[in-house]
């Protein structure tokens, strides 16, 4: 019987509706047997894509709280996990909890949500996206979309479908800001398939991973995917195996969306893809 079990502290917004940032990371992870704590970043009746007249509750000065608190219990992290951040002040505090619980062997994630379909969400701006660089460098493993890399990188956006050539220079561009990992997502070459790039700097090897591209753009689909991504790392999959699996588990998804004729806006069905993905991950 397997008695290790890693921990992960989990940084993202919680929107009430249309499944993404907290209400995707914390079912995902606990159903792949790692234990989660949440740091909420903001709270939200819904997320941002989309919908108009959401709330939004900024929880900056409780992640000061959090932070302090967690640190006088001494709480060891496996990762450290982040994505939606509610304002430009919690890059800083952020970066302090890295510096905080950074330990010699825990994997630092960060999952620069700020932008798709070659658009900054509408709560962001420019600083916001140089201090996002900022927190990039002091992650071990980034894992942004095409326009957010653009954003991180100084590239002009481009729509796709995408040159290998492009992509390659994209991911060196991001592994030079400091990460050792790149996972690139939302690339494709054709209109059949669609997965992630990945770049492991110790290795120096780019590698492609595809699944099926279905029509439409979906929402949380990127939180669905790192959730995933980070689930089969910490099960110990190499970073283009873990990736296979969180392409996998995000296609399916989409697929079960697309089916059933969702509003793309309401998120995707991971819920049902999650037998398959306990499969992937070798734990059923
Ligand atoms: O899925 C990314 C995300 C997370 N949180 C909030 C969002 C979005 C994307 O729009 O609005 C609040």
């Amino acid at each position: 019987m397997k008695t290790y079990q890693p921990r992960v502290a989990a940084i993202h917004d919680i929107s009430g509706f249309g499944k993404c940032s907290l209400t995707v990371a914390l079912p995902i992870l606990s159903a792949a047997g790692i234990e989660t704590s949440v740091m909420p970043t903001a709270v939200l009746s819904t997320h941002t894509g989309g919908f108009t007249g959401f709330t939004y509750r900024d929880l900056t000065s409780d992640l000061v709280s959090f932070a302090a608190h967690w640190k006088s219990l001494n709480i060891p992290f496996d990762a450290i996990y982040t994505g939606f951040l509610g304002s430009f002040e919690q890059l800083n505090i952020i970066s302090q909890f890295f510096e905080d619980f950074k330990s010699k062997d825990n994997l630092i994630l960060v999952d620069p949500v700020m932008a798709d379909h070659g658009q900054l969400y509408s709560l962001f701006n420019m600083q916001f996206v140089k201090g996002m660089r900022t927190l990039c460098e002091k992650a071990d493993i980034v894992v942004p979309n095409i326009t957010e890399a653009c954003l991180l990188t100084d590239t002009k956006y481009e729509e796709g479908p995408y040159s290998t050539e492009f992509i390659e220079k994209l991911v060196n561009k991001l592994v030079e800001i400091g990460p050792q990992k790149v996972v690139l997502t939302g690339v494709y070459f054709d209109d059949d398939q669609l997965g992630a790039t990945t770049f492991d700097k110790q290795e120096n090897k780019v590698e492609f991973v595809m699944g099926e591209k279905i029509p439409g753009f979906y929402h949380g689909t990127g939180d669905v995917f790192a959730s995933a991504l980070l689930s089969g790392l910490l099960n110990n999959f190499k970073l283009k195996d873990a990736t296979q699996i969180a392409v996998n588990f995000t296609t399916a998804s989409i697929r079960r969306t697309y089916e059933a004729k969702t509003d793309v806006r309401f998120g995707v069905n991971f819920e049902q893809s999650i037998p398959g993905f306990l499969k992937d991950l070798k734990l059923v």
